[in-house]
């Protein structure tokens, strides 16, 4: 499926973050010509160090939400498909700073789908969130699950969602939504409080400080490893389906985060004991997806078992892997 890609023009906003930079790798190793886009803001150029070696890659510095200047970059590269990863990532954070969020999640959007339209990019592959679900006790989620957002992240990544289906119908762009469950993996910044919990779980074991568990620990995730993620974006890119789409990107297995401490614990055997403190507002406690409309409609499947993702991860520096 990914032969699709060969040849193709593919502009890719924050491609310099977590997520980003792994599909850049994926999507330039796949024969396509890429141009990241990135306001650096949480994304760092080291994580493009690879494709930078690649004569089909460029970077350009800028901000998704200053809408004209990258209406002008968009017009001027004439994608064959825009991936829109560039956003705030952290459901905390976007608690303490609603307004961000809203700029950054929604507005920013809007800005895609408008640069899109104008320039004549036929398709938009988005960064949707199984925060969208809320706390649906109705596990495995399947694409189709009720949506009720728990956080303005969740909130404004339903809002976009929205937007591309309106733009789907009106402009005839074709669009994927693709809802991340939980991605970790290499480059995932550990130093942000705003951090997924791998990557903070990874930072304290390796400076020998204690992990702290909100709640009880018992709350369960789909953790997904970034390089089955990148896969999961490409064949969005690479697929032909017409209008609007969604998919539960995940793996279909539900992990605690008291089995991840015990994994963690096979590699950090004389870590310090983990402290507890009260649950954090807005989470969720229970997150499990579906993978089977994925596997059946983009031939997606999630390779790495937590594991093997997790050893990946310990072995690699960040800005290497
Ligand atoms: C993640 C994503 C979010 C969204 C969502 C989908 C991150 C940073 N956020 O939110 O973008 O896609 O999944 O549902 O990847 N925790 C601890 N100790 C810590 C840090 C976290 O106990 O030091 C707990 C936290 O309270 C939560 C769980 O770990 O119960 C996962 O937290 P998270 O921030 O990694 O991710 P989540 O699920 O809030």
């Amino acid at each position: 499926m990914l032969e699709a890609l060969k040849g193709k023009r593919v502009l890719v906003t924050g491609g310099a973050g977590f997520i980003g930079s792994h599909t850049v790798d994926r999507l330039l190793a796949s024969g396509a010509t890429v141009l990241a886009y990135d306001n650096l803001a949480t994304g760092i150029l080291e994580n493009l160090n690879k494709a930078k070696g690649s004569t089909n890659f460029r970077f350009e510095e800028g901000d998704v939400a200053q809408a004209e200047s990258f209406a002008k970059i968009v017009s001027s590269y004439r994608p064959d498909a825009i991936l829109h990863l560039a956003a705030l990532v952290s459901v905390q954070e976007s608690i303490q700073n609603p307004g961000l969020n809203f700029e950054r999640n929604v507005y920013a959007t809007h800005a895609v789908i408008e640069a899109a339209r104008l320039s004549g990019a036929p398709r938009i592959v988005f960064a949707s969130s199984a925060a969208i679900f809320g706390d649906n006790p109705h596990l495995p989620l399947g694409e189709d699950s009720a949506v009720r957002p728990l956080s303005p992240y969740g909130a404004a990544k339903l809002a976009s969602e929205n937007l591309l289906s309106g733009a789907a119908s009106t402009y005839r762009l074709n669009v994927i939504s693709n809802r991340y469950f939980n991605v970790y993996g290499p480059r995932q910044d550990p130093k942000s409080p705003y951090s997924g919990v791998m990557s903070i779980f990874y930072n304290r074991f390796r400076q020998g400080q204690p992990i702290t568990l909100f709640g009880d620990g018992k709350q369960t995730r789909d953790f997904i490893f970034v390089r089955d993620v990148a896969e999961a974006n490409c064949r969005a890119l690479a697929s032909k389906l017409p209008g609007n789409e969604a998919f539960n990107i995940c793996t279909g297995v539900s992990t605690s985060l008291l089995d991840l401490l015990s994994v963690f614990k096979e590699h950090f055997p004389d870590a310090p004991p983990a402290c507890f403190a009260a649950a954090r507002t807005g989470d969720i406690i229970h997150s499990l997806g579906n993978p089977s409309k994925a596997q059946r409609l983009l031939g997606f499947e999630a390779k790495t078992t937590i594991r093997s993702g997790l050893s990946i991860y310990l072995d690699s520096e960040v800005g290497t892997a």
